[in-house]
């Protein structure tokens, strides 16, 4: 196989229940990872989608659908400035099954990263400030 032909499979995880405010910034993570390859997980970034989720579909459908993209993901990029129990287990998932965990953190006072994500040899871990920290941080990590 012809590596260079491979598009990379993204996994990008932000908060839903855990609180839609920074949903914004989630779409433009969105945005520029597509620089970068294919984002299977693209409806995180969208402001419709509220807390209440997609409640169109079952709790189950969500979790399978949702863990099925994970597998077969190459990356798992994950925004933990908002704290999410559905991130923390996707990002616990990821590393149990060898996959390249990335996460971002928007430091904000008073508040602190788990010790479970910071203290992890497993993941990667960024503290940005804005988007464009973000978007050099890209160009230096991930591989076109
Ligand atoms: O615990 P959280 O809901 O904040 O977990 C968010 C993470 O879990 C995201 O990275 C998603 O990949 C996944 N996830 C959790 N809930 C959903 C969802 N609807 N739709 C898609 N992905 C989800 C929730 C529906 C429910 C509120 C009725």
């Amino acid at each position: 196989v012809d590596k260079k032909h491979k598009i990379m499979k993204i996994y990008f995880a932000g908060s839903i229940t855990g609180g839609r405010e920074d949903s914004g910034i989630y779409k433009e993570i969105i945005s520029k990872l597509s620089q970068y390859g294919e984002v299977l997980t693209e409806h995180i970034g969208l402001s419709k989608l509220s807390d209440k989720g997609e409640t169109d579909m079952s709790d189950k459908f969500i979790h399978d659908r949702d863990i099925d993209w994970l597998m077969q993901s190459d990356v798992i990029v994950a925004d933990v400035s908002v704290t999410s129990l559905g991130v923390g287990y996707e990002i616990g998932r990821a590393v149990e099954n060898n996959k390249r965990v990335i996460c971002l953190y928007r430091k904000q006072d008073s508040k602190r990263l788990s010790a479970m994500i910071s203290g992890s040899d497993k993941v990667e871990t960024y503290y940005y400030k804005s988007i464009s920290d973000i978007e050099e941080l890209f160009a230096e990590i991930l591989r076109k």
